[in-house]
């Protein structure tokens, strides 16, 4: 199986690498991504859970991504290096258990490595990316499909006010527009 689809070779934006599998859509009966008026370079996700090419200048609601443990894991040595000699796992938890709540709040855990977040307000690629940056993420990469479905499952319930996401998926750079 071919990772390209078609002409296109769609890559996550964070680092220009190649999604391990697809999920493309065949919405209005095209295969996609079809670059419609050679105009498109990011991607959507739909409430089925597939993947269409759209412009960036559209504006859509989006995922934000997050990975807690990691992030938490830095926050806690970052906490406790700073004027403390005691056991630096105790501090490391009681940082962890004074401070994950607030994080928490603003995003939804789904698993021990993926926080995310739904953001309501209708925005083009570049204003959500860098929303998502601003809230310490990035927008949504699906790099596991298990994640993936369980991201979409929690769109499918929740989120249902929009039909059309954001996430971080581009051919922008390998196309050049
Ligand atoms: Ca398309």
């Amino acid at each position: 199986m071919s990772l390209t689809s078609g002409f296109y070779r769609f890559v996550f934006v964070s680092d220009g690498s190649d999604p391990e599998w697809t999920n493309w859509s065949n919405l209005g009966g095209y295969n996609q991504p079809d670059n419609f008026l050679l105009a498109e370079d990011f991607v959507e996700i739909l409430l089925s859970g597939e993947w269409n090419d759209v412009p960036a200048s559209l504006k859509r609601p989006f995922v934000c991504e997050h990975k807690p443990g990691v992030y938490f894991v830095i926050q806690a040595i970052y906490c406790c290096t700073i004027g403390s000699e005691n056991d630096t796992v105790v501090s490391a938890m009681g940082y962890l258990a004074n401070n994950l709540q607030p994080i928490l709040d603003d995003w939804t855990v789904l698993t021990e490595t993926l926080a995310i977040s739904f953001e309501s307000e209708a925005l083009t690629h570049f204003e959500a990316a860098k929303r998502c940056s601003k809230k310490g993420g990035r927008l949504y990469e699906p790099w596991d499909q298990d994640e993936y479905n369980l991201v979409t499952g929690n769109l499918l319930v929740n989120h249902q006010d929009w039909t059309e996401f954001w996430i971080g998926l581009s051919d922008f750079d390998e196309e050049g527009r």
